[in-house]
């Protein structure tokens, strides 16, 4: 038998998971720049428009047919909270954009209610994103972005669209609502990417 220290369970735990200037918090804090729309699951559409014009939408039966993942991510919010292995279920856009044609180098996600973020496709795909549609086994609360939101947890939180709606993909980098009032165009956590020029 090893010796096991009291307090270790064999979970990740220790700083080194928190970004530098992050805080952890167990409580799960609400950020949203405008109201809460209320987008009823029968109106929903997810639209993704290719560089070439050419849209695919899916309506909500066809993104709960879609093979859907079971997410456990730490979360980063730039304004200095971030809460360790949270829980989410929803379709990677690995799956959705399988096939869809493009060569696109960035996405400007869409949010409803006008919110809207950039994101580079690389780090859209190869299991690095998702959209959500489920919190700790239940849908996702208005609040928290649902019925679905952008999750790409390796990026500060700002990125993780809720009440998404779609992608427009670019060869160029349109910058979205707060990467144009100064936040850093990518947000990595980890380099402390909080403001332009960071
Ligand atoms: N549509 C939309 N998505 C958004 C935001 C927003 O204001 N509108 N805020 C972002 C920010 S700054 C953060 S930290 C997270 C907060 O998600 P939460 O409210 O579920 O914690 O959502 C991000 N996605
Ligand atoms: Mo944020």
């Amino acid at each position: 038998m090893g010796i096991v220290s009291p307090g270790f369970s064999g979970r990740r735990r220790s700083g080194s998971e928190l970004p530098p200037g992050q805080y952890l918090t167990r409580d799960f804090p609400v950020l949203s720049a405008g109201p809460t729309p209320h987008i009823r699951t029968e109106h929903w559409e997810f639209t993704v428009t290719t560089e070439t014009g050419e849209a695919t939408k899916w309506d909500w039966a066809a993104l709960l047919a879609l093979p859907a993942d079971e997410i456990t991510k730490d979360i980063h919010c730039v304004t200095r909270w971030s809460k360790l292995e949270t829980n989410w279920k929803g379709v990677s856009l690995d799956t959705l954009l399988a096939d869809v044609e493009t060569s696109a180098d960035y996405a400007l996600v869409h949010s409803y209610g006008g919110y809207t973020t950039n994101v580079p496709m690389d780090d859209l795909l190869d299991g690095q994103a998702w959209i959500a549609y489920e919190y700790d086994g239940e849908p996702i609360d208005p609040e928290h972005g649902g019925p679905a939101r952008l999750l790409v947890p390796h990026l500060y939180f700002w990125k993780s669209a809720k009440w998404v709606r779609g992608l427009v993909l670019s060869d160029n980098q349109d910058l979205g609502f707060w990467e144009t009032a100064g936040y850093h165009e990518y947000g990595d956590p980890w380099k402390e990417q909080r403001y332009a020029g960071d």
